[in-house]
């Protein structure tokens, strides 16, 4: 083996590490509980991808109470003040989209693997 061979995969593990998930798009391994803040109005990422049996966790990071509704019914969370949580757990592949009910602007999407 050539020491080009060796370090192929080592180099090809820091470029993804240096290149790093996109701001408004991030991916999370199954199982992996993964947060979504509310901040500024705003849910962060607003699209995000997770593998089918992962749990997503939003967290308030905003001063106003906002909420987690689900378009088609599947989940709902209570209204959310600063720093409170909700949990779901996604075990169907699928395109997910949800809103803030106190404010129907505030958009987002799971996307399920
Ligand atoms: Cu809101």
């Amino acid at each position: 083996m050539s020491l080009r061979q060796l370090l192929l995969p080592y180099l090809a593990a820091l470029l993804l590490a240096a290149l790093g998930p996109c701001s408004s798009h991030a991916s999370a391994a199954a199982g992996d509980p993964t947060i979504v803040m509310a901040r500024d109005f705003m849910f962060a990422p607003t699209s995000l991808t997770v593998a089918a049996g992962s749990t997503v966790t939003w967290t308030n990071k905003d001063d106003e109470p906002h909420t987690v509704v689900s378009d088609s019914g599947l989940f709902r969370s209570a209204a959310l003040d600063t720093n409170e949580s909700f949990s779901f757990r996604f075990e169907q592949p699928g395109a997910y989209h949800y809103a803030c009910s106190i404010h129907p602007r505030m958009v987002g999407t799971i996307v399920v693997q």
